[in-house]
């Protein structure tokens, strides 16, 4: 065997121990690949119910803004009721966004079949992104204050998502609920 056959016969042999994996090395790779997973199984849901919470504001807004163009439009709040200020819950709330969405709908009407809002079905459906009809305060007696739920709100339209619990917050803020502006 002369010089260059011996130094080729090592190159093989240490290549050979290049390819294989220590245990050690396999336990290394193992335990990171385990930690990935317990960091992607926390920020995953984490991430996705940030998402929702993001979505919930978004259509919030929108929806505020709806009610504030079709006062702009008609010069009147979207309700027969002027005396007191009106809470648009359940089938009101969806009367409300399926007028607010250009459908014809006896509760609250939109003769022009103005488009003031985009995402309700055909029935006005326009629920949070856990299943629940939004919850909409106007301040249809024009006084520029509201009540909810014993606090005094400076604003003439609020919007409110009763969050993943699906329950409204018994005082507003102590739970999960998202309103379409912060509470003090
Ligand atoms: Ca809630």
């Amino acid at each position: 065997m002369n010089m260059h056959q011996q130094n080729r016969k090592r190159g093989i042999a240490s290549k050979a121990r290049e390819g294989a994996f220590t245990l050690v090395e396999l336990l290394v790779v193992v335990t990171i690949i385990g930690l990935l997973v317990g960091l992607i199984s926390v920020a995953v849901p984490k991430a996705i119910e940030s998402g929702m919470k993001a979505k919930a504001k978004g259509e919030l807004t929108a929806i505020v803004s709806a009610v504030k163009a079709y006062k702009q439009e008609y010069g009147r709040w979207p309700s027969a009721n002027t005396t007191s200020d009106k809470s648009f819950e359940g089938d009101d709330s969806k009367s409300l966004l399926a007028a607010l969405s250009g459908m014809s709908n006896t509760l609250v009407e939109n003769p022009k079949s103005v488009r003031f809002l985009e995402g309700a079905d055909t029935d006005g459906k326009m629920k949070d992104p856990w299943g629940t009809q939004y919850l909409i305060l106007v301040d249809t007696d024009d006084s520029n204050s509201m009540t909810y739920k014993s606090k005094t709100i400076g604003i003439s339209v609020f919007a409110v998502s009763f969050g993943k619990d699906q329950k409204q917050d018994a005082n507003p803020g102590s739970g999960d609920d998202i309103f379409s502006i912060d509470l003090k």
